[in-house]
């Protein structure tokens, strides 16, 4: 399945796509953009505007998927408006897209505006480097000037492209931005927002009130200005379950959106439609409803949360309520296939969606074409349209979401999402086993932990330590034991992202006290673990997580960060004598290069057991990339290295 990726392994990396030089000629206009998309743009705003529309519409995420079709170079395609603006409607007129998408970097602009360190590349769309926060302090905040809309960053590239889009189809453009949430997490780096959520809510609700109030309110009002009548939508990856929790959403998210809506004109059309999570939520129904608040016109629920929902519980709701809705079909199913599902799982959302009273306000998303989507499947998923338009629906009744399905077909290949919910365990019965026998100390640390109390932990590790506890006790029946369970509770979907970044709070405050004494008395660590998100790739969220664990467990770990060179990772690797390498990939277009990491690895004079994991990588492809081990989620990571380091030992000790 894995073949249709291209293999860049012995490809340079800047030669991935001829390189474009900025005098290159645009694709030739060779559509009459006036009127090509004219059905497909009646028919959404029908949809939308709750009207009904006679067919349902369907659209793409596919600017990157524009960019690769075409050959051009990712550095002049996200900077040049003209190409750009061409690159997208072409490749959506050529592949008969019902309407063009135009969204460059979205996650980016306002930070970069402002000084963000950004990462560019020749073949993917580039990206905030959060490594180096623009703000960490009050003094950081107290130090920024806010950009000016007109003139920094690529904030008038946004506004070159939807004058260009303006022009060629003679439309409304559609105004995007980044969620206030996931514009703040770039500001600040994800881990440090969520943690300063919990220490200094109040200096966190300041960084908020300058993002939205000084940064993103004027650059939406510089294009309103230009484009009055503009819709907006705003993209909110962050903004979603288990990131965060949904009391993050109630106090940071929502307010926020509300009020960048009331600052740019109280247009009901600000809205912020992409929030994840729903599978999450406590209460489905209610999420909708939040939903709601934000995107007030109509529901979008994707994949994979839709999936695990069900598009029949989703399609009722709507039809109880009289809201429009959308469906999104996963980008793991539109790159990897396999190619029968592709074409089910539409059929499935169409058939689904359109059914019922308000069957004619239904429209279907394709969640993510990118330049590593195999173009047969694009123009699989478009026949499997056009073939359900035209009667042929050789899946008819037949419902595969939301009940208890193989989870192979449910998002290419993996289950559940960050292998969370498909274990099961009880949070009471989980802290009584993991206390039962144990001295008083240790499970007055474990239980620090897992109530996340730093100071106390602090102290309470002291106290060992001066009743004469060893290090590793200390370790091994407090600290440990303690991130086990949390392993376990994110496992279930008990806790989110945010409880397991407070609780491994704890645990460091903990590990802090035991540090110097474990340094000279020279207690070595489980082992050494060095760990990177791949080249190309700036995700970091799975990764830390991995990394806490692991250091939760016991391991030192030197984190790489993200984007990071096959040759950094062997020099580290070498210097830091580790016993195992760790690589993250969350972007399928990042994984050929954990493939050529791999390979880099194996051709390196030293070997080291090279482990794999993130959303779109799986045991199929870490076998296929011959990497030695794969891990599904974290805790599944603790394991893989606690038995790597095991074998290792035994077969030194055979050896000696
Ligand atoms: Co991005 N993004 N994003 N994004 N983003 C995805 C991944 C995407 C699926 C969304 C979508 O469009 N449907 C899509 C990828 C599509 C594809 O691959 N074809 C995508 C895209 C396209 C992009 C941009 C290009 C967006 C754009 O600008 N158009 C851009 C990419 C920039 C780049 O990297 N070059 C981008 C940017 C961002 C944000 C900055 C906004 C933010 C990242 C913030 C950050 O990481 N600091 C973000 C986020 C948050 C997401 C989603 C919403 C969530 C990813 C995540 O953090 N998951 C994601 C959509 C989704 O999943 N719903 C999406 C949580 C994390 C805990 O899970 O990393 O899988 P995961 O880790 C798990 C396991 O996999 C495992 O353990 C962890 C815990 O259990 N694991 C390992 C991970 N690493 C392991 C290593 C191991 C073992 C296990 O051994 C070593």
């Amino acid at each position: 399945m894995y073949s249709l990726i291209p293999d860049f392994s012995e490809v340079p990396l800047k030669q991935h796509y001829p390189s474009m030089e900025a005098s290159t000629p645009t694709p030739e206009a060779e559509y009459d953009y006036k009127n090509c998309f004219n059905d497909g743009f009646d028919a959404w705003s029908k949809v939308l505007d709750g009207t009904g529309s006679s067919f349902a519409p369907f659209n793409a995420q596919m600017s990157e998927f524009s960019m690769g079709y075409q050959g051009i170079n990712a550095k002049h395609f996200f900077t040049n408006p003209e190409l750009f603006v061409n690159g997208c409607l072409h490749a959506s007129a050529e592949l008969n897209f019902d309407t063009p998408d135009l969204i460059w970097d979205v996650y980016d602009i306002e930070c970069e505006a402002n000084g963000g360190d950004m990462s560019w590349f020749d073949e993917l769309s580039p990206a905030i480097n959060n490594t180096r926060p623009l703000i960490k302090t009050e003094k950081d905040l107290a130090n920024l000037t806010p950009p000016d809309p007109e003139k920094d960053g690529r904030m008038p590239f946004v506004r070159d492209v939807l004058q260009l889009f303006q022009e060629k189809t003679g439309r409304q453009p559609t105004i995007r931005f980044c969620g206030p949430l996931t514009c703040v997490s770039q500001y600040m780096q994800f881990e440090q927002m969520i943690l300063k959520m919990n220490e200094d809510p109040e200096f966190v609700h300041k960084v908020f009130r300058y993002v939205v109030e000084e940064v993103q309110a004027p650059f939406i009002n510089m294009l309103f200005k230009a484009f009055p009548d503009a819709g907006t939508n705003g993209s909110d990856a962050i903004g979603s379950l288990p990131f965060i929790s949904e009391e993050i959403l109630d106090e940071y998210s929502i307010p926020n959106i509300l009020k960048l809506r009331e600052l740019t004109g109280q247009n009901p059309k600000l809205q912020v439609d992409n929030w994840w999570g729903d599978s999450f939520s406590e209460d489905t129904e209610k999420f909708w409803e939040k939903k709601l608040q934000v995107t007030p016109r109509y529901l979008k629920v994707q994949d994979p949360d839709l999936y695990q929902v069900g598009a029949v519980k989703a399609r009722e709701w709507a039809t109880e309520t009289g809201t429009p809705i959308v469906f999104g079909v996963d980008n793991h199913v539109m790159q990897e296939g396999p190619e029968e599902e592709i074409v089910r799982r539409i059929h499935e959302y169409f058939e689904v969606g359109t059914s019922g009273p308000q069957g004619d306000k239904f429209a279907l998303y394709l969640c993510n074409l990118s330049s590593e989507t195999p173009f047969e499947h694009a123009k699989m998923a478009l026949d499997a349209i056009r073939s359900w338009r035209a009667g042929d629906r050789p899946y008819d009744g037949e419902i595969r979401s939301g009940g208890d399905n193989d989870s192979a077909a449910r998002s290419g290949e993996k289950g559940r999402w960050m292998g969370i919910g498909e274990a099961e365990f009880d949070r009471a019965t989980l802290e009584a086993k993991a206390k039962e026998g144990k001295k008083k100390i240790f499970a007055d640390i474990y239980t620090c932990v897992m109530e996340y109390r730093d100071d106390d932990c602090a102290v309470l590790c002291a106290e060992a330590l001066e009743a004469g506890e060893t290090c590793a006790d200390i370790l091994d029946e407090g600290l440990i034991a303690a991130m086990d369970t949390i392993g376990d509770l994110f496992a279930t979907g008990e806790i989110f992202v945010p409880e397991m970044l407070i609780s491994a709070r704890a645990m460091k405050a903990g590990l802090e006290v035991l540090r110097p004494i474990m340094t000279a008395n020279k207690e070595p660590a489980k082992g050494v673990v060095v760990m990177a998100t791949v080249q190309g790739d700036l995700h970091d969220i799975g990764k830390n997580l991995v990394c806490m664990m692991l250091e939760g467990a016991g391991f030192k770990i030197i984190d790489l960060g993200v984007n990071t060179d096959p040759l950094d990772i062997i020099k580290h690797a070498e210097k830091e004598n580790a016993d195992i390498v760790g690589l993250s990939a969350l972007l399928t277009t990042s994984m050929p290069f954990m493939r050529k990491t791999v390979k880099a690895f194996a051709e390196s004079e030293r070997q080291f057991p090279v482990i794999c994991g993130g959303a779109p990588v799986t045991r199929d492809f870490a076998n296929q990339i011959e990497a030695y081990g794969y891990a599904d989620n974290a805790a599944e990571a603790v394991t893989l290295c606690k038995n790597i380091v095991s074998a290792a030992k035994l077969s030194n000790a055979q050896a000696g």
